[in-house]
């Protein structure tokens, strides 16, 4: 883990203001301490009442087995996260009430009530069974944004099935990785999807990366009627095998630690993690959370944008919002097209009560101006929020300004794929917000910021994030490398999960995080690790050797700067930079794209051969080159990239 100090920016702080959200479920601060402090002195009995709020087949026996780093949460219990999401709620009598409101980037709208979802995914559930996917089989699900993408993950979950969403923006590489990682039996993915007007060809990334790593079966969505290839032994379409199933299943009980589902996200490695969640836990956690931080009401239309590939989209587009009975928003494409006000058209047309978004959306919408969001209704809007990466204090402003009408409540919520629901966040009504701070933890979360010993740091010291006490909705495993899982979460501070963040604690017990003090970086709020993004550029024939890092940027929070040294006799021109850049995407995925490749002869290393990345940051950044380079191994080489840069600078 890099220097702390790395990653400590300084922030404006401002006089807290109350928000005021009539009638919200915890309505003062005194209320949301209290709650805290009887959660924290009794976590156990905490979570096992917001278990009870929920159904099981069998209650636990035990809440909580904590064998540091190893927990499991209601042992012995028994129950089945879509018969919750689902059957649940129709026995509350919500059958009829819409479930799923879903728009596609052409403008085509389907809503399905939980009754109808409840059918859909009973028919998908018992077509999986009927192939003979099994309970633990692995099941990737390489989906647009689309109705089908829920109903196959509740499926999953309805049978015990392990499901692997993928993001449809990585590449036939990285799906490969990860069906070969996970040990995926069944891949169901679609036609196509849309995107700013054109067609996402995910069959044939499928198709290619099944070349590498074969599937025993592959199920398609037709949503584009897109041509595809066709293995007739391989292959299915997913409407003829809904069509000949049945819409009754009985939903069985699983143990409450069941494993649910696997999501590759990036560490420090080239190799992405297979983060590990499981059943009774997590729906506890993803329950409760949205519950409070959303203050949910019976009548809310909730928006989360994220794409159901990314934990947001797993934990608050499908399993939060049902398991609260609520209407959740699905929109399949991009919030540009086919005008920069697509999303506020989408909020009016839908009268949408809470938007979920991240910053970098925000600071986009910003650019684009504010003539797009006037000329919508927003007033349907009651709630705002954002996850991902830090948000600028201007853009929390402008949120709240333009988008909330100085109306709505912010929630800027802290949380990660690991912890598999939002830690911290203010509470609507009870919490006040300060622009640019996630605030306090959530009742049932115990956060403290630590120095490398795990002592308290002071108020105001940037330390190191950590939970110091287990929660229900943890991750429980790195899938298939345990070792890896207690080293990287459990390792680095004596008893406490790491989280590999640098944050601070204000005097009134407000967090502030800064970001990564590790080697992921964040793009667009998307998690990238600077190694997955080396092995991409080394594995091209003309490159002997990179660095990447990341650069501060305006808009997407980071972007990624490579330092390449060629192969020798390798002309460097701005058609291989070109080629490089694509060369990534096509490796990883267009998120991964560098923005800069910066060509040298060699790079700045260390007398004991290390890369020296803090000064190739300076570098990138175009701040001047601090603190001791003494170690440098070849000083020529730091001031041969350092003109190079300034040269780039005089063009620009
Ligand atoms: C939900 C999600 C996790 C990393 C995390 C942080 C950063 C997320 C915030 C934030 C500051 C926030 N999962 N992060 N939310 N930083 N304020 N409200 O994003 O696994 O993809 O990323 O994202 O660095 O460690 S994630």
């Amino acid at each position: 883990m890099s220097d702390i100090k790395s990653v400590l920016v300084e922030n404006r702080s401002f006089p807290p203001s109350r928000e005021f959200s009539e009638s919200s479920r915890v309505a003062s601060t005194e209320e949301y301490e209290a709650l805290y402090k009887r959660a924290d002195e009794d976590p156990e009995g905490y979570w096992s009442e917001v278990a009870s709020e929920l159904h099981w087949h069998k209650t636990w026996e035990q809440v909580l087995h904590w064998e540091l780093p190893d927990a499991k949460w209601f042992v012995g219990g028994e129950t089945n996260l879509a018969y919750n999401c689902l059957d649940h709620q129709i026995t509350k009598g919500l059958g009829d009430k819409t479930a799923i409101l879903f728009e596609g980037e052409p403008g085509d709208v389907r809503k399905l009530s939980f009754s109808e979802l409840h059918a859909e995914v009973c028919r998908f559930s018992n077509a999986l069974l009927g192939m003979g996917v099994v309970s633990g089989d692995r099941v990737a699900i390489y989906l647009p944004m689309i109705p089908e993408a829920a109903i196959a993950m509740l499926a999953c979950a309805r049978i015990g099935a392990i499901h692997s969403v993928i993001f449809g923006g990585f590449s036939a590489g990285s799906l490969s990785d990860r069906i070969a990682d996970a040990g995926i039996s069944t891949v169901i993915t679609a036609d196509g999807g849309y995107r700013r007007g054109s067609v996402l060809e995910l069959k044939k990334n499928v198709d290619e990366a099944l070349e590498k790593t074969p599937v025993e079966r592959v199920i398609v969505v037709q949503r584009c009627k897109n041509e595809v290839n066709w293995d007739n032994e391989r292959d299915h379409w997913y409407h003829d095998l809904m069509a000949a199933a049945s819409s009754e299943h009985q939903a069985p009980a699983l143990d409450s630690e069941h494993p649910l589902f696997i999501l590759y996200t990036s560490g420090t490695t080239g190799k992405p993690k297979g983060i590990l969640h499981t059943t009774g836990g997590y729906m506890c956690g993803v329950y409760q959370s949205t519950k409070l931080v959303f203050d949910i009401k019976d009548d809310d239309i909730f928006w989360c944008t994220a794409d159901v590939g990314w934990i947001t989209g797993h934990s608050y587009v499908v399993y939060g919002a049902l398991l609260n009975g609520t209407t959740t928003l699905m929109y399949e494409g991009a919030p540009n097209h086919p005008e920069p006000d697509r999303f506020w058209e989408l909020i009016a047309k839908h009268k949408a009560t809470i938007l979920y978004t991240a910053p970098t959306a925000i600071r986009a919408f910003m650019r684009w101006g504010d003539t797009w969001p006037d000329k919508h209704d927003l007033s349907s809007l009651r709630l705002l929020g954002t996850v991902g990466e830090p948000i600028n204090p201007a853009a929390w402003e402008w949120y709240r300004e333009r988008i909330g009408g100085n109306r709505c409540p912010i929630v800027d919520t802290w949380w990660q794929t690991e912890t598999g629901s939002i830690m911290v966040s203010p509470l609507p009504g009870a919490i006040a917000t300060k622009p640019g701070s996630c605030t306090r933890a959530l009742p049932g979360v115990s956060i403290k910021i630590v120095n490398r010993e795990g002592q308290p740091c002071d108020t105001n010291a940037g330390g190191f994030l950590v939970i110091d006490k287990p929660w229900p909705s943890m991750l429980r495993t790195i899938y298939g490398d345990h070792e890896r899982f207690t080293k990287t979460y459990f390792g680095e501070i004596d008893g406490v999960y790491f989280a590999g963040d640098g944050a601070r604690c204000d005097e009134d017990g407000y967090f502030w995080v800064m970001g990564r003090v590790d080697d992921v970086i964040n793009v667009s709020g998307h998690r990238l690790s600077t190694m997955e993004v080396e092995s991409a550029l080394v594995s091209h024939p003309q490159v002997a050797e990179v660095a990447v890092v990341a650069k501060p940027d305006a808009l997407k929070g980071q972007v990624i700067v490579a330092f390449v040294t060629p192969m020798g006799g390798v002309e460097t021109s701005d058609a291989l930079a070109i080629e490089l850049r694509q060369h990534v995407a096509k490796e990883i995925g267009a998120l991964a794209r560098p923005e800069e490749i910066r060509f040298a002869d060699a790079l700045p290393k260390t007398r004991s051969g290390k890369i020296m990345r803090r000064l190739l940051r300076d570098l990138a950044s175009g701040t001047k080159v601090q603190g001791d380079v003494t170690t440098l191994e070849d000083a020529s080489v730091l001031s041969a990239l350092a003109a190079q840069h300034d040269e780039d600078s005089d063009e620009a």
